[in-house]
């Protein structure tokens, strides 16, 4: 049973689909390099940071460049994803991201943001919902990368929480690995088949009901019940 007093997000994958931006960038990144990159290889590169990603990338054709020519492919690959996400707007959102947003702060639930992107303020900005996370934790303020907890354990103490009263939402095996390592709920968003790790997986945060069938609740729900029994 997880009685969670706070939630944690990821952005890329739960709050929005950019992955599929991410991808199209390094794919093209790959071709320029002289090799292709295999839709499975995505899994991979969801959740890391960008200089991880690129160490998969270049790993993945079995090419060797120097720190010079990484920075510049890593720079290329980021100004062609920021173009392709130029005209990302609420309409963007994932189904059921806004309003369980909305209905945590509502219940007092605190929410933060932790992601392993440098893009996330300007993506929140975009989406107009920056004003409904009480912490935004992302791979400009945090340098170690998920699967390492930091960007989590960073958020829960910006929240004043104890990590093992956070639910983490997160698609990336990365990222479920960052939550579990953090001593958090992980809940995937995505296949059970791929996010072994996770506590619990929905399909996207507008299933966060059937979260409770596996023991996983929000502390500010319960109390918002208990008040109106008692009102
Ligand atoms: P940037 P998340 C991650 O975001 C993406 O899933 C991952 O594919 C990307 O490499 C990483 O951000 C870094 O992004 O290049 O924009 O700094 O899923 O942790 O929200
Ligand atoms: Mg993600």
């Amino acid at each position: 049973m997880t009685d969670a007093r706070a939630a944690l997000f990821d952005l890329d994958g739960v709050i929005v689909d950019t992955a599929v931006h991410h991808f199209a960038a390094w794919r093209r990144t790959a071709e320029e390099l002289g090799f292709t990159l295999a839709d499975e290889d995505d899994e991979r590169l969801k959740g890391v940071g960008r200089m991880d990603a690129l160490r998969i990338v270049l790993e993945i054709g079995g090419v060797e460049v120097d720190d010079a020519t990484a920075a510049r492919l890593a720079e290329q690959k980021n100004a062609r994803y920021v173009d392709a996400i130029g005209g990302i707007s609420p309409a963007d959102m994932l189904p059921g991201a806004q309003a369980l947003l909305e209905d945590l702060r509502s219940r007092g639930v605190p929410t933060g943001l932790g992601s392993a992107s440098r893009n996330a303020p300007l993506i929140l900005d975009r989406l107009g919902i920056a004003d409904l996370f009480d912490a935004v934790i992302d791979g400009s303020t945090v340098t170690e990368a998920k699967p390492h907890p930091r960007v989590f354990l960073a958020g829960a103490e910006a929240l004043g929480v104890a990590p093992a009263a956070c639910v983490v939402f997160e698609d990336a095996i990365a990222g479920v690995q960052a939550a579990n390592a953090a001593g958090m709920t992980a809940v995937g968003i995505g296949d059970p088949a791929v996010l072994t790790a996770a506590a619990a997986v929905i399909p996207g945060l507008h299933a966060v009901d059937a979260l409770a069938a596996h023991g996983i609740t929000f502390a500010g729900a319960a109390r918002t019940r208990l008040e109106e029994e008692h009102a």
